[in-house]
Protein backbone atom coordinates (compact mmCIF):
# COMPACT_ATOMS: atom_id res chain seq x y z
CA UNK A 1 0.00 0.00 0.00
CA UNK A 2 2.68 2.45 0.86
CA UNK A 3 4.81 1.36 -1.86
CA UNK A 4 2.20 1.87 -4.10
CA UNK A 5 0.86 5.81 -3.02
CA UNK A 6 5.51 6.09 -3.73
CA UNK A 7 4.83 5.19 -6.98
CA UNK A 8 1.85 7.24 -7.75
CA UNK A 9 3.63 10.01 -6.12
CA UNK A 10 6.68 9.71 -7.79
CA UNK A 11 5.07 8.80 -11.60
CA UNK A 12 3.00 12.09 -10.54
CA UNK A 13 5.84 14.24 -9.65
CA UNK A 14 8.27 13.33 -12.61
CA UNK A 15 5.39 13.05 -15.51
CA UNK A 16 4.28 16.58 -14.55
CA UNK A 17 7.27 18.31 -13.34
CA UNK A 18 5.33 19.03 -10.68
CA UNK A 19 7.22 20.35 -7.76
CA UNK A 20 4.58 22.22 -5.92
CA UNK A 21 5.77 22.30 -2.37
CA UNK A 22 2.29 21.08 -0.77
CA UNK A 23 1.50 18.27 -3.59
CA UNK A 24 4.94 16.56 -2.95
CA UNK A 25 4.07 17.00 1.26
CA UNK A 26 1.14 15.64 1.18
CA UNK A 27 2.11 12.43 -0.84
CA UNK A 28 5.20 11.82 1.57
CA UNK A 29 2.79 11.90 4.79
CA UNK A 30 0.08 9.94 3.10
CA UNK A 31 3.40 7.25 2.92
CA UNK A 32 4.23 8.15 6.12
CA UNK A 33 1.02 6.91 7.47
CA UNK A 34 1.69 3.53 9.13
CA UNK A 35 -0.31 1.16 7.69
CA UNK A 36 -3.29 -0.47 8.76
CA UNK A 37 -2.78 -4.33 8.25
CA UNK A 38 -5.99 -6.18 7.33
CA UNK A 39 -7.10 -9.11 9.78
CA UNK A 40 -6.71 -11.64 7.21
CA UNK A 41 -3.33 -11.09 6.31
CA UNK A 42 -2.27 -11.35 10.06
CA UNK A 43 -0.49 -14.71 10.66
CA UNK A 44 0.32 -15.36 14.62
CA UNK A 45 2.56 -18.04 16.15
CA UNK A 46 2.16 -19.86 18.90
CA UNK A 47 4.52 -21.75 20.25
CA UNK A 48 4.51 -24.21 23.37
CA UNK A 49 6.96 -26.57 25.03
CA UNK A 50 4.82 -28.97 26.32
CA UNK A 51 1.93 -29.65 23.38
CA UNK A 52 0.91 -32.38 24.98
CA UNK A 53 0.19 -30.94 28.35
CA UNK A 54 -3.49 -30.20 28.76
CA UNK A 55 -2.76 -26.95 29.91
CA UNK A 56 -1.46 -25.96 27.02
CA UNK A 57 -3.75 -27.58 24.80
CA UNK A 58 -6.18 -25.53 26.55
CA UNK A 59 -4.23 -22.35 26.16
CA UNK A 60 -3.74 -23.37 22.07
CA UNK A 61 -8.13 -23.89 22.04
CA UNK A 62 -8.34 -20.30 23.35
CA UNK A 63 -5.95 -18.91 21.46
CA UNK A 64 -7.97 -20.12 17.95
CA UNK A 65 -10.95 -18.33 19.18
CA UNK A 66 -8.90 -15.02 19.16
CA UNK A 67 -7.94 -16.02 15.54
CA UNK A 68 -11.38 -16.88 14.83
CA UNK A 69 -12.99 -13.70 16.08
CA UNK A 70 -10.63 -11.16 14.91
CA UNK A 71 -9.84 -13.31 11.80
CA UNK A 72 -5.77 -13.28 11.89
CA UNK A 73 -4.22 -16.88 11.22
CA UNK A 74 -2.71 -18.93 13.98
CA UNK A 75 0.27 -21.05 13.43
CA UNK A 76 0.79 -23.60 16.59
CA UNK A 77 3.61 -25.23 17.00
CA UNK A 78 5.26 -27.44 19.52
CA UNK A 79 8.68 -26.64 20.83
CA UNK A 80 10.33 -29.65 22.70
CA UNK A 81 13.70 -28.39 22.86
CA UNK A 82 15.87 -25.27 21.73
CA UNK A 83 16.18 -26.76 18.14
CA UNK A 84 12.78 -27.46 17.24
CA UNK A 85 12.57 -23.94 18.91
CA UNK A 86 14.78 -22.11 16.64
CA UNK A 87 13.42 -23.68 13.50
CA UNK A 88 9.76 -22.76 14.10
CA UNK A 89 10.43 -19.24 14.33
CA UNK A 90 12.51 -19.18 11.09
CA UNK A 91 9.59 -20.93 9.57
CA UNK A 92 7.09 -18.99 10.89
CA UNK A 93 9.25 -15.80 9.03
CA UNK A 94 9.46 -18.39 5.69
CA UNK A 95 5.54 -17.99 6.33
CA UNK A 96 5.16 -14.01 6.42
CA UNK A 97 3.70 -14.32 9.84
CA UNK A 98 4.29 -11.20 11.83
CA UNK A 99 4.53 -12.33 15.24
CA UNK A 100 4.56 -14.99 17.93
CA UNK A 101 3.58 -15.86 21.63
CA UNK A 102 6.14 -18.48 23.01
CA UNK A 103 6.51 -20.42 25.86
CA UNK A 104 10.11 -21.85 25.69
CA UNK A 105 11.37 -25.14 26.57
CA UNK A 106 14.08 -23.37 28.61
CA UNK A 107 13.77 -19.65 29.43
CA UNK A 108 17.61 -19.16 29.40
CA UNK A 109 16.75 -19.13 25.88
CA UNK A 110 15.66 -16.00 26.02
CA UNK A 111 18.50 -14.30 24.28
CA UNK A 112 18.30 -16.65 21.52
CA UNK A 113 14.86 -15.84 21.25
CA UNK A 114 15.09 -12.22 21.13
CA UNK A 115 17.64 -12.61 18.15
CA UNK A 116 15.55 -14.68 16.04
CA UNK A 117 12.73 -12.42 16.64
CA UNK A 118 14.45 -9.49 15.53
CA UNK A 119 16.65 -11.10 12.79
CA UNK A 120 13.07 -12.05 10.83
CA UNK A 121 10.95 -8.69 11.54
CA UNK A 122 8.74 -10.47 14.42
CA UNK A 123 7.19 -9.25 17.04
CA UNK A 124 7.91 -11.37 19.95
CA UNK A 125 6.00 -12.02 23.76
CA UNK A 126 6.52 -14.83 25.99
CA UNK A 127 3.39 -16.55 28.25
CA UNK A 128 3.41 -18.25 31.45
CA UNK A 129 7.84 -18.63 31.58
CA UNK A 130 9.45 -15.30 31.36
CA UNK A 131 12.66 -15.33 28.98
CA UNK A 132 15.56 -14.54 30.81
CA UNK A 133 18.98 -12.90 29.37
CA UNK A 134 22.53 -14.53 30.57
CA UNK A 135 22.30 -12.95 33.95
CA UNK A 136 19.38 -14.71 34.61
CA UNK A 137 17.33 -11.20 34.54
CA UNK A 138 13.89 -11.18 33.03
CA UNK A 139 14.00 -9.75 29.89
CA UNK A 140 11.85 -6.19 30.17
CA UNK A 141 11.72 -5.69 26.15
CA UNK A 142 9.86 -9.27 25.52
CA UNK A 143 6.25 -8.21 26.89
CA UNK A 144 5.40 -11.11 29.28
CA UNK A 145 1.70 -12.85 30.59
CA UNK A 146 2.62 -15.18 33.47
CA UNK A 147 1.31 -16.42 36.57
CA UNK A 148 1.84 -14.65 40.35
CA UNK A 149 3.36 -17.34 40.79
CA UNK A 150 4.43 -17.10 44.54
CA UNK A 151 0.93 -15.71 45.31
CA UNK A 152 -0.68 -19.07 43.84
CA UNK A 153 1.73 -21.20 45.88
CA UNK A 154 0.60 -19.74 48.97
CA UNK A 155 -2.90 -20.17 47.69
CA UNK A 156 -1.84 -23.87 47.57
CA UNK A 157 0.07 -23.56 50.81
CA UNK A 158 -2.84 -22.39 52.88
CA UNK A 159 -5.72 -25.32 51.30
CA UNK A 160 -3.22 -27.48 52.51
CA UNK A 161 -3.08 -26.93 55.85
CA UNK A 162 -6.75 -25.99 55.88
CA UNK A 163 -7.90 -29.41 54.59
CA UNK A 164 -5.03 -31.00 57.03
CA UNK A 165 -6.48 -29.41 59.95
CA UNK A 166 -10.27 -30.23 59.08
CA UNK A 167 -9.10 -33.89 58.57
CA UNK A 168 -7.63 -33.66 62.35
CA UNK A 169 -4.39 -34.17 61.68
CA UNK A 170 -1.21 -33.93 63.96
CA UNK A 171 1.40 -32.10 61.56
CA UNK A 172 3.99 -33.26 63.88
CA UNK A 173 3.42 -36.50 62.12
CA UNK A 174 2.87 -35.41 58.39
CA UNK A 175 5.48 -35.30 56.00
CA UNK A 176 4.79 -32.42 53.17
CA UNK A 177 6.65 -33.06 49.60
CA UNK A 178 7.84 -30.29 47.87
CA UNK A 179 8.06 -31.53 43.93
CA UNK A 180 10.77 -29.06 42.81
CA UNK A 181 12.14 -28.38 39.29
CA UNK A 182 14.03 -25.28 40.79
CA UNK A 183 15.91 -24.06 37.65
CA UNK A 184 12.29 -22.48 36.45
CA UNK A 185 11.97 -19.37 38.20
CA UNK A 186 8.04 -19.47 37.99
CA UNK A 187 7.93 -22.97 39.18
CA UNK A 188 10.68 -22.36 42.36
CA UNK A 189 8.77 -19.26 43.19
CA UNK A 190 5.10 -21.03 43.42
CA UNK A 191 6.74 -24.01 45.50
CA UNK A 192 8.62 -21.19 47.66
CA UNK A 193 4.92 -19.54 47.97
CA UNK A 194 3.76 -23.08 49.36
CA UNK A 195 6.51 -23.70 51.30
CA UNK A 196 6.13 -20.56 52.88
CA UNK A 197 2.45 -20.73 53.45
CA UNK A 198 2.92 -23.80 55.46
CA UNK A 199 5.86 -22.61 57.82
CA UNK A 200 3.68 -19.24 58.51
CA UNK A 201 1.02 -21.60 59.95
CA UNK A 202 3.93 -23.75 61.90
CA UNK A 203 4.07 -26.66 59.91
CA UNK A 204 7.70 -28.35 60.95
CA UNK A 205 10.63 -27.42 58.59
CA UNK A 206 11.68 -30.72 59.64
CA UNK A 207 8.57 -32.86 57.46
CA UNK A 208 9.58 -31.33 54.32
CA UNK A 209 11.03 -33.31 52.16
CA UNK A 210 12.21 -32.32 48.48
CA UNK A 211 12.19 -34.23 45.20
CA UNK A 212 13.56 -32.85 41.85
CA UNK A 213 11.81 -33.67 39.18
CA UNK A 214 14.07 -33.93 35.77
CA UNK A 215 11.25 -32.50 33.33
CA UNK A 216 7.75 -30.91 34.65
CA UNK A 217 5.48 -33.82 33.20
CA UNK A 218 3.29 -36.46 35.46
CA UNK A 219 6.29 -39.59 34.53
CA UNK A 220 9.42 -37.32 35.96
CA UNK A 221 7.23 -36.30 38.90
CA UNK A 222 6.30 -39.83 39.51
CA UNK A 223 9.97 -41.20 39.21
CA UNK A 224 11.24 -38.57 41.58
CA UNK A 225 8.48 -39.04 44.14
CA UNK A 226 8.91 -42.78 44.10
CA UNK A 227 12.80 -42.18 45.00
CA UNK A 228 11.94 -39.86 47.82
CA UNK A 229 9.22 -41.99 49.26
CA UNK A 230 11.86 -45.10 49.50
CA UNK A 231 13.94 -42.89 51.55
CA UNK A 232 11.30 -41.65 53.52
CA UNK A 233 9.13 -44.42 55.38
CA UNK A 234 8.69 -42.14 58.50
CA UNK A 235 5.11 -40.33 57.15
CA UNK A 236 2.26 -42.10 56.65
CA UNK A 237 0.48 -39.07 56.10
CA UNK A 238 1.73 -36.60 53.40
CA UNK A 239 0.69 -33.26 52.04
CA UNK A 240 2.01 -32.64 48.49
CA UNK A 241 2.67 -29.54 45.89
CA UNK A 242 4.65 -28.73 43.04
CA UNK A 243 4.63 -26.36 39.98
CA UNK A 244 1.63 -27.57 38.11
CA UNK A 245 -1.00 -30.43 38.39
CA UNK A 246 1.64 -32.86 36.63
CA UNK A 247 4.06 -32.56 39.49
CA UNK A 248 1.34 -33.38 41.85
CA UNK A 249 -0.36 -36.06 40.39
CA UNK A 250 2.76 -37.86 39.59
CA UNK A 251 3.42 -37.93 43.46
CA UNK A 252 0.15 -38.69 44.11
CA UNK A 253 -0.06 -41.57 41.58
CA UNK A 254 3.66 -43.01 43.06
CA UNK A 255 1.94 -42.53 47.10
CA UNK A 256 -0.76 -44.63 45.87
CA UNK A 257 2.20 -47.31 45.31
CA UNK A 258 2.74 -47.63 48.42
CA UNK A 259 -0.75 -47.78 49.87
CA UNK A 260 -0.74 -44.24 50.80
CA UNK A 261 -4.51 -43.34 49.24
CA UNK A 262 -6.38 -40.46 49.69
CA UNK A 263 -7.62 -40.52 53.68
CA UNK A 264 -3.41 -40.27 53.53
CA UNK A 265 -2.60 -37.63 51.08
CA UNK A 266 -3.47 -33.73 50.45
CA UNK A 267 -1.91 -33.10 47.50
CA UNK A 268 -2.90 -29.38 45.86
CA UNK A 269 -1.54 -28.60 41.84
CA UNK A 270 -1.43 -25.34 39.65
CA UNK A 271 -3.47 -25.44 37.01
CA UNK A 272 -7.00 -26.55 36.80
CA UNK A 273 -6.99 -28.28 33.16
CA UNK A 274 -7.94 -31.76 31.92
CA UNK A 275 -4.95 -33.07 34.60
CA UNK A 276 -6.93 -31.87 37.55
CA UNK A 277 -10.24 -32.22 36.23
CA UNK A 278 -10.14 -36.05 35.33
CA UNK A 279 -9.24 -36.73 38.57
CA UNK A 280 -11.95 -34.69 39.93
CA UNK A 281 -14.45 -36.69 37.49
CA UNK A 282 -13.30 -40.68 39.10
CA UNK A 283 -15.97 -42.05 40.86
CA UNK A 284 -14.22 -41.56 44.14
CA UNK A 285 -11.94 -38.97 45.82
CA UNK A 286 -8.14 -40.01 44.92
CA UNK A 287 -5.10 -38.23 46.56
CA UNK A 288 -5.33 -34.96 43.81
CA UNK A 289 -7.39 -33.11 46.30
CA UNK A 290 -7.38 -29.69 44.59
CA UNK A 291 -5.65 -27.37 42.55
CA UNK A 292 -5.50 -23.68 41.94
CA UNK A 293 -7.26 -22.56 39.03
CA UNK A 294 -5.30 -20.31 36.49
CA UNK A 295 -6.60 -18.75 33.81
CA UNK A 296 -6.27 -20.81 30.19
CA UNK A 297 -8.05 -18.41 28.98
CA UNK A 298 -6.63 -15.20 29.69
CA UNK A 299 -3.06 -16.80 28.78
CA UNK A 300 -4.26 -18.24 25.19
CA UNK A 301 -6.90 -15.41 24.17
CA UNK A 302 -5.51 -12.30 25.39
CA UNK A 303 -2.14 -12.70 24.86
CA UNK A 304 -3.56 -13.78 21.20
CA UNK A 305 -5.35 -10.58 21.28
CA UNK A 306 -2.87 -8.24 22.37
CA UNK A 307 0.03 -9.74 19.73
CA UNK A 308 -3.21 -8.75 16.66
CA UNK A 309 -3.45 -5.30 18.57
CA UNK A 310 0.14 -4.74 18.31
CA UNK A 311 0.56 -6.17 14.35
CA UNK A 312 -2.31 -4.43 13.12
CA UNK A 313 -2.67 -1.40 15.46
CA UNK A 314 0.70 -0.78 16.59
CA UNK A 315 -0.82 -0.86 20.33
CA UNK A 316 1.98 -2.79 22.27
CA UNK A 317 1.07 -5.14 24.66
CA UNK A 318 1.61 -4.41 28.42
CA UNK A 319 5.24 -4.92 29.64
CA UNK A 320 4.11 -7.44 32.41
CA UNK A 321 0.71 -9.01 33.62
CA UNK A 322 0.58 -11.25 36.02
CA UNK A 323 -2.77 -13.81 36.69
CA UNK A 324 -3.82 -14.94 39.74
CA UNK A 325 -5.90 -18.33 40.76
CA UNK A 326 -8.24 -19.80 42.80
CA UNK A 327 -8.49 -22.93 44.77
CA UNK A 328 -10.73 -25.72 43.28
CA UNK A 329 -11.95 -28.94 45.03
CA UNK A 330 -13.92 -31.60 43.51
CA UNK A 331 -17.06 -29.65 45.52
CA UNK A 332 -17.01 -26.26 44.21
CA UNK A 333 -15.23 -26.86 40.27
CA UNK A 334 -18.30 -26.19 38.57
CA UNK A 335 -18.55 -22.53 39.97
CA UNK A 336 -14.93 -21.97 40.32
CA UNK A 337 -14.58 -22.77 36.37
CA UNK A 338 -18.32 -20.49 35.31
CA UNK A 339 -16.56 -17.76 37.49
CA UNK A 340 -12.98 -18.11 35.26
CA UNK A 341 -16.12 -17.86 32.52
CA UNK A 342 -14.45 -21.81 31.40
C1 LIG B 1 4.52 -23.38 33.21
C2 LIG B 1 4.18 -24.82 33.48
C3 LIG B 1 2.80 -25.16 32.97
C4 LIG B 1 1.79 -24.14 33.47
C5 LIG B 1 2.20 -22.76 33.07
C6 LIG B 1 1.27 -21.68 33.56
O1 LIG B 1 4.81 -23.21 31.86
O2 LIG B 1 5.13 -25.68 32.90
O3 LIG B 1 2.44 -26.43 33.42
O4 LIG B 1 1.70 -24.21 34.86
O5 LIG B 1 3.49 -22.48 33.58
Amino acid sequence: MKNAIRNVCAQLLSATGFTLFTLAAGCFSLAAVPAAQAADSVKIGFLVKQAEEPWFQDEWRYAEQAAKEKGFSLVKIGVANGEKMMAAIDNLAAQKAQGFVICAPDVKLGMAVERAAKRNNLKVMSVDDQLVDGSGKPIASIPHMGISAYEIGKQVGQGLIEEMKSRGWNMAEVGAMRMAFDQLPTARERTQGALDALKAAGFPAANIVDAAQAKTDTESAFNAANIALTKQTKFKRWLVFGMNDEAVLGTVRAAEGRGLRSDAVIGIGIGGSKTALNEFAKPSPTGFYGTVLISPKRHGYETSVNMYKWIAENKAPAPLTLTTGVLMTRRNQGDVRAEFGL
